[in-house]
């Protein structure tokens, strides 16, 4: 029997990651820079064991059918082959988000997968290789192994692509990200399925590309400087650019609902009004607010006068994958 279990906390893309330029290995067409936040996380344990006759996978207490298995088989091959330990595998994970929230992650999933593996199988992988294996399994999970920010480096093969810290002298302590959790969400699209039509095609796809390098600099650039519009300013308007290469995409598609265009007015007039605040959005309805610690309690309280407590979290700068006894 071989057992492991780790805890990694979620990441929301700053600058997103929005195609691969191969889908095997889990190469994106650009670098992203992301935020580790503490409010959202899994905690993941593995069994391996030659008792065991085939793979199985709970989550949140709850046995899951074929479909949700794969992704997590997927990975458990390929951490085996790794290993070289070829037996099957149980795999217990908690998601500890907000009820109803509509966040199941798959960057907090399978980031504490892959360290889970790694302490089960004991493959004694450093940072960056656990960063290059938690990829394989979902993009934004490379992210998720360190805390604050954090730069996914698109190289140009398994061995060049995994994220890295970005040195920040822990400004990431002084912001914070408020979740508007709408919940009038239409059938989505997954995010792998609109990631991939927008590449194969989306007329703005080549734009999107060209501009993300740049955007990065931007971005490191604020983060260096401790320049909160800079970064703010660049977290929306990457933001808005990926998602007008959905609206592009044929067949064309948005992330957008009533809900979040409403989120979205809503942040860019209290800027207007003088409050600081940006917003961002990933492959969901939700709207998530970048705005600094000192003024979370004014900027919540505004927002709660055009969206109940219930749809509102709060989070912080989190850390990185951490190991934990089983
Ligand atoms: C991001 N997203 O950078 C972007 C922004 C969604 C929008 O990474 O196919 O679940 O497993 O590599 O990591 C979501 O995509 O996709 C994502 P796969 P993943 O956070």
């Amino acid at each position: 029997m071989h057992n492991g279990k780790a805890r990694a906390f979620t990441n929301i893309a700053l600058i997103k990651y929005w195609g691969k330029k191969d889908q095997q290995l889990i190469l994106p067409m650009n670098n992203s820079l992301s935020l580790t936040l503490d409010a959202f996380y899994t905690e993941t344990s593995v069994s391996f064991s030659k008792d065991y006759t085939k793979d199985t996978f709970y989550l949140d207490g709850q046995l899951q059918d074929e479909k949700a298995t794969q992704k997590v088989r997927h990975f458990l091959d390929l951490a085996r082959n790794q290993a070289g330990i070829f037996k099957y595998a149980t795999v217990c994970s908690q998601n500890f988000v907000p009820t109803a929230a509509g966040l199941a992650s798959s960057a907090s999933g399978l980031a504490a997968l892959a360290g889970a593996c790694n302490n089960a199988l004991k493959l004694d992988l450093s940072p960056k290789e656990l960063s290059r294996l938690a990829r394989k399994g979902s993009g934004s999970a490379c992210r998720s192994i360190y805390g604050g920010f954090v730069e996914w480096e698109k190289g140009n093969s398994d061995q060049t692509s995994f994220a890295v810290p970005i040195a920040s002298n822990h400004w990431e302590d002084e912001l914070a990200m408020i979740f508007i959790l709408i919940n009038d969400k239409t059938k989505e699209v997954p995010s792998r399925n609109g990631m991939q039509r927008t590449v194969d095609t989306s007329s703005y796809y080549d734009s999107w590309v060209k501009s993300a390098d740049l955007d990065i600099k931007k971005a490191k650039d604020a983060i260096t400087k401790n320049d909160f519009h800079a970064l703010g300013k660049v977290t929306e308007s990457n933001c808005l650019k990926m998602h007008a290469t959905t609206l592009a995409a044929s067949p064309p598609f948005t992330y957008w609902s009533p809900g979040s265009l409403k989120a979205m007015n809503k942040v860019q007039a209290m800027r207007q009004a003088g409050q600081n605040c940006y917003f961002t959005m990933d492959a969901g309805p939700n709207v998530k607010v970048l705005c600094r610690k000192k003024e979370v309690e004014d900027i919540y309280h505004e927002l709660q006068k055009d969206f109940p407590a219930e749809q509102l979290v709060i989070a912080y700068a989190g850390k990185g994958i951490e190991s934990l006894e089983m």
